[in-house]
């Protein structure tokens, strides 16, 4: 049987996505990398020593290409069920609403806080009017990102904006890099993606064990898993997805530094979600 390895070569999208929402918290460490594929409004800096330009790094806008993530509020209550409803706004603010299908949903919300924890990967849904909502509990108080991947006029974005929790935040620094993560429902997940090196590709595995046996994953969201990676410092957004059909991705992470990793995948019909840290070379 295979592992639910991820091999691979992870193509970030930074926007198209598809994990389905599950939630992780700051405990997890491994390590590996993502690569972003899309577009995104911003810039990347730091230095990639690659050779060829590199994907355009996403998330770091609110707004771009004509279209802005337009949230209906920007705090939400601790602890609280609520419903997080947002548009995406077009030419005179009115709200789109032909988004194209990928990995199987018309939209991906990835809700993280600022220090990478708490991450959650949640399909939201759509109303006549324009108006996506997704019912969210954030449990921590403190400054989260949330970000809209989607698919429009053909070319997959993703947009980002602000969500706050009022009271004390503990911010905590992404754990050190490990090679294994639990998910903590049981699942344990190896990373094996060696020196990665910003600006080039890397090939990211995956390994899923349970109680010691290797286990095969389900398909989920039209891939055996999703990975998604977020720069530390800036939460600059890589979405990636395995070749083929497996749990093996390539990426190609943008600059060097130390990123967030969560990998969610499928098993006995529920998402399960595994966060590493992967340190990127220069
Ligand atoms: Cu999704």
């Amino acid at each position: 049987m295979k592992l639910a390895g991820f091999a691979g070569a992870l193509v970030l999208l930074f926007g198209a996505a598809a994990l389905a929402g599950s939630t992780v918290g700051p405990d997890r460490s491994g390590e590996n990398r993502v690569e972003p594929e899309g577009h995104a409004g911003a810039a990347e800096e730091g230095g990639h020593a690659g050779e060829a330009a590199p994907d355009p790094v996403r998330g770091l806008a609110v707004a771009g290409d004509g279209l802005k993530l337009t949230l209906d509020t920007t705090e939400l209550e601790r602890g609280r069920a609520s419903e997080l409803r947002f548009s995406i706004r077009g030419a005179g603010g009115r709200p789109v609403r032909d988004f194209e299908v990928e990995h199987e949903k018309r939209m991906h919300l990835i809700v993280v806080r600022r220090d990478g924890s708490g991450f959650q990967h949640l399909h939201p849904e759509l109303d006549a009017s324009g108006a996506w909502s997704v019912p969210v509990t954030l449990s921590e108080a403190g400054s989260y990102r949330v970000f809209a991947d989607f698919k429009h006029d053909g070319e997959a974005q993703t947009l980002a904006a602000d969500l706050n929790v009022d009271g004390d935040a503990d911010y905590r620094p992404l754990p050190e890099p490990t090679l294994t993560a639990d998910t903590g429902d049981g699942y344990e997940v190896r990373l094996d993606a060696g020196h990665v090196s910003a600006g080039r590709e890397a090939e990211l595995r995956f390994a899923v064990t349970k109680d010691g046996e290797p286990v095969e994953t389900e398909p989920y969201l039209g891939a055996r898993g999703h990975l998604v990676a977020l720069r530390e410092g800036d939460l600059a957004y890589l979405h990636v997805h395995p070749s083929g059909d497996s749990v093996e991705f390539m990426s190609e992470f943008p600059s060097e530094g130390r990123y967030g990793l969560y990998l969610q995948f499928k098993h006995d019909g529920r998402v399960h979600t595994a966060a590493f840290t992967k340190d990127v070379a220069r």
